[in-house]
């Protein structure tokens, strides 16, 4: 019997026991998870997976794979070569061959497809974006679940809502809006206008945490004034809810602990920073910060304190707007852009331009099937790794379980192109992971968690350059809300993972359009037009329509646009115009 971590882009980083028989199960001791593992990890090995290298759709031997790959890397001058990861294993280890491919002094892409723009924001107000753990969540009597569904996308947090007041905060009518003591279904990307109109009736209502804003923030009174400058009529028109919406939300927290957990839906917009930064200014007028079972939660910077073994200096380009076709050698690993990147045309139309595609991963996919290369990886279990988590502290070992005969790890790639290049070779993997462990991490009844958790997050100080909170007093959005259409949300579905394991391709649309289960449309925007088959919803707003992420097609309508702050693609800075087929 081994343990191990599941590597998974998820808030879990649930504890595995991996049997002689290489059954995977959940690891009872585990304080967050409990021995529960999702579809996923329980359905792990029936995914069919790459066994073996091809080349220009032939198979070859992983040798034979190698050398083609030190070729294209010989060949193509160096600023012609691009390096771009996914999130489809989120181990530290993952991060080796950045090593190299800095070294080589070729492009890394760089940004996010996922939540730095909000992290942006964060940091901005907090100074660092620490993690919010289950455990702490437990101890709140309200928890806001603000664009966030645990349901699906964290399902070890379920437990730290049982018996809580809950508010969701939501377009969709997800699961827990059905059971939830207050459901605001919000107008999507007016998230902004909602904590601003929020905080300003809080402030009206004396709601406000003296002692703490005058001791641990800075910036409260230009915050005031600015949220109080706009009128209240049009905040109100701005997010779609009413002042009795408010009302109920501000007494059912009044005097309460409460959790605000976050997901990435609020911030899949151009000023996604900003939105997290007013979510954070509400939080801090009410004082929440630093104090048992109060605090806002989002997707933390796992890494935060601990020794970054593969920060490297390097030329980059924007991750979620990256032009492939500038260069003759793209190395595309552990990720899926053909799908997951926003605006599928302008992908295609790059990758196809490119000279030669490497796709480094585990399952066959759309980008694999455009590669002209392709390289099987190992999985979690027949590598060495760590993984921190970005919804708890508690720290992920990933020893290898067990030998296969299958890929090759990103560990043994590297060392492969380090010592063909002949530059510096790698230290040892296990002096690289014990080495990042070491680097921030203490003991705590029994479990290695992050020392940043030795208290609750923020109690001692902010990480800014004063150590204060900093409220927001700006910010820039130029999106017409009220154009005609209909916004294309995209949302997280239980049975996959991003583009992994098993899709759900239906576009769901809302009741009064009339349509019916499988019924053709036509979707249509600036960037293009496609069609989807239709499943009619009682869940969603009138003026939205919804894909899952990983969907066949999601990406065809979605801006080649990146958030102001942080890298970050804005998938839903877009409405589309639907038309019955
Ligand atoms: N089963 C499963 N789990 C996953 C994943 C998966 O694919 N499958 N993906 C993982 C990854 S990569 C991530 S980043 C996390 C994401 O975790 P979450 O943030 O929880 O996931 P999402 O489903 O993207 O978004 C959450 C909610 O935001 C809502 N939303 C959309 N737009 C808006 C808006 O403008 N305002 C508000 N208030 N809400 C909005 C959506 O309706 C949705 O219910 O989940 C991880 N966990
Ligand atoms: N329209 C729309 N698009 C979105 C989103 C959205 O909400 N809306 N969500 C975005 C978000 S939050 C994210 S995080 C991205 C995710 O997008 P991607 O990072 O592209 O993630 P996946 O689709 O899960 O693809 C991961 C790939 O990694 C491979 N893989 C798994 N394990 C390993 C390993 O150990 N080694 C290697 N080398 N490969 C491995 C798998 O085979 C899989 O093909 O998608 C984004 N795309
Ligand atoms: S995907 Fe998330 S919930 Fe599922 S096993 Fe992995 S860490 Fe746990
Ligand atoms: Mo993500």
């Amino acid at each position: 019997m081994k343990k191990t971590t599941c590597p998974l882009d998820c808030f879990d980083g649930c504890s595995i026991v991996v049997g002689e028989d290489k059954t995977l199960k959940g690891d009872k001791d585990h304080p967050v998870t409990q021995g529960y593992l999702c579809h996923h990890l329980n359905h792990y090995h029936t995914f069919p997976r790459i066994a073996k290298p091809s080349y220009l759709g032939r198979e070859i031997s992983l040798d034979e794979a190698m050398d083609v790959l030190e070729q294209q890397l010989s060949q193509n001058p160096q600023n012609k070569t691009l390096f771009f990861k996914g999130s489809g294993n989120l181990g530290i280890m993952q991060s080796v061959t950045k090593l190299f491919f800095a070294k080589h002094e070729a492009v890394l892409a760089s940004g996010s497809l996922c939540d730095e723009a909000g992290d942006a924001g964060i940091v901005e107000g907090r100074g660092a974006n620490l993690s919010f753990s289950p455990l702490h969540v437990k101890q709140s009597e309200v928890v806001i679940l603000w664009g966030r569904n645990p349901s699906v996308t964290n399902s070890h947090m379920l437990p730290s809502l049982k018996g809580k007041t809950l508010i969701v905060i939501d377009p969709v009518s997800i699961d827990l809006a059905q059971k939830a003591d207050l459901h605001i279904p919000i107008k999507p990307r007016s998230d902004i206008y909602l904590a601003m109109l929020l905080s300003r009736v809080a402030y009206m209502e004396q709601m406000e945490d003296t002692e703490f804003i005058e001791q641990r923030c800075s910036n409260f009174k230009s915050f005031i004034d600015f949220v109080c400058g706009i009128p209240m009529r049009d905040l109100m028109h701005k997010c779609g809810c009413s002042l009795e919406n408010v009302g109920t939300l501000l007494s059912l927290i009044k005097g309460k602990k409460v959790s605000i957990l976050v997901g990435i839906g609020v911030q899949k917009y151009s000023f996604g920073h900003s939105v997290l930064r007013s979510i954070d200014s509400f939080a801090a007028l009410l004082g929440l910060f630093g104090k048992e079972g109060c605090g806002v939660g989002y997707l933390s910077n796992s890494g935060f304190g601990f020794d970054a073994p593969f920060k490297v200096k390097a030329k980059t380009e924007v991750l979620p707007i990256v032009d492939f076709g500038k260069y003759g050698l793209v190395f595309i690993q552990g990720g899926n852009p053909m799908e997951q990147m926003p605006c599928t045309p302008r992908v295609e139309h790059g990758l196809k331009n490119a000279g030669f595609v490497v796709y480094f991963g585990l399952h066959e996919n759309e980008t694999s099937k455009i590669a002209d290369l392709i390289i099987p990886a190992k999985t979690f279990l027949e590598k060495d790794d760590l993984k921190l988590s970005y919804g708890h502290e508690f720290i992920g070992q990933m020893p290898k379980a067990y030998e296969s005969d299958i890929g090759i790890s990103e560990y043994e790639l590297c060392s492969k192109l380090m010592s063909h290049f002949n530059y510096e070779p790698l230290q040892s993997a296990e002096a690289i992971l014990q080495g990042v462990i070491n680097s921030h991490s203490v003991l705590k009844n029994g479990h290695l968690i992050s020392k940043t958790y030795e208290t609750l997050p923020y109690e001692k100080t902010f990480y800014t350059s004063s150590g204060k909170f900093e409220f927001f007093d700006e910010f820039d959005d130029e999106f017409d809300n009220d154009s005609e259409g209909f916004y294309l949300l995209a949302t997280k579905q239980n049975k996959s993972l991003n583009s992994q394991f098993i899709k759900d391709d239906y576009l769901y649309v809302p009741l009064h359009v009339g349509l019916n289960k499988g019924d053709k449309v036509i979707l249509s925007n600036q960037y293009g037009q496609c069609e989807y088959i239709v499943m009619p919803s009682d869940r969603l707003r009138s003026d939205c329509v919804m894909l899952y992420s990983g969907a066949k097609n999601a990406n065809r309508l979605t801006p080649p646009k990146a958030s102001q702050e942080g890298h970050c693609a804005i998938y839903q800075e877009i409405k589309v115009q639907m038309e019955k087929v």
